[in-house]
């Protein structure tokens, strides 16, 4: 199992995103902290150049497990789901291209609140799934023929209602058919959405491409009350060998946070 924190250039978003601003102060961070890679959110891929970040990886020895895609969703409204389509092939668009950056940087890209956000009217939810399914298609034939990995990531049902749990994400990999969709599995929306956190990790096998670690208030493992031991030690089980990767909460600061998440998991490890 290896450790990753998240990271952001943009200093002013909000959200569960551990360090803002400088990459090279995120990775360095990240070595100092014993962490092996660095997942990086970015508002577009042209934020930053493939070749800065594969002389961090380079200097600081850690990789980009995978490129989080959910700010274009929240701050420019782009999704799978909308029902225009010229916003939809926008979003397949940005994908395309965070894809071409992966595979610059031998990054995986997540898929997970660019496929719809909640709010919308329930009874459209099947149009907008199946509008959603069609553009992650898209996505996972450009990936397969640039050799990407997406991860798709199931949300709680107060961010997103169009996939909550993993197994309608499993579902939907069985749909579409693609060889290079995995699973994201994250914590904090586990909480809320399984019913059993440790035996759904277990049941995902092989499907499991990356976690998100958080606790049951979004902040690092340990500040909460998410049974982690469990979820860890099925991980173990399973033979997990991707990424827990930190999308927690700064608090009460970017660097205890860290200190905080990076103790307990190897305590958990042992
Ligand atoms: C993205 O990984 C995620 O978990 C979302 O909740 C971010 O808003
Ligand atoms: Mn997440």
């Amino acid at each position: 199992v290896k450790l990753a924190l998240t990271a952001t250039p943009g200093a002013s978003e909000s959200g569960p995103i551990l360090l803002r601003g400088s990459l090279e102060k995120s990775f360095e961070t990240g070595r100092r902290m014993g962490c092996q890679g660095v997942e990086l959110h970015l508002r577009r891929p042209e934020d930053v150049a493939a070749e800065d970040i594969l002389r961090l990886s380079r200097e600081y020895g850690l990789s980009v497990p995978t490129l989080g895609t959910g700010m274009a969703a929240v701050q420019d409204g782009l999704t799978f789901s909308d029902p225009d389509p010229s916003v939809r092939a926008e979003a397949v668009d940005i994908i395309h291209r965070h894809i071409d950056l992966a595979s610059h940087i031998r990054s995986a890209v997540t898929i997970g609140l660019i496929v719809g956000k909640a709010g919308q009217a329930a009874s459209e939810r099947p149009e907008r799934l199946a509008r959603a399914v069609s553009c992650l298609e898209a996505c996972a034939r450009h990936a397969a023929r640039q050799g990407v990995i997406l991860f798709l990531e199931p949300l709680n049902r107060y961010e997103s209602d169009s996939l909550n749990t993993l197994s309608q994400a499993v579902a939907v990999i069985d749909q579409i058919g693609a060889g290079n969709v995995r699973l994201l599995a994250d914590t904090f929306h586990m909480n809320i959405e399984e019913v059993d956190l440790a035996a759904t990790l277990a049941e995902s096998g092989s499907l499991l491409g990356h976690v998100h670690l958080a606790d049951s208030n979004r902040e690092a493992p340990g500040h909460g009350h998410t049974d982690l031991a469990s979820v860890v030690a099925a991980l173990r089980t399973a033979g997990f060998a991707g990424y827990l990767s930190f999308e927690i909460l700064p608090k009460p600061n970017e660097l205890q946070a860290l200190e905080d998440a990076v103790g307990y998991v190897r305590r958990l490890l042992g």
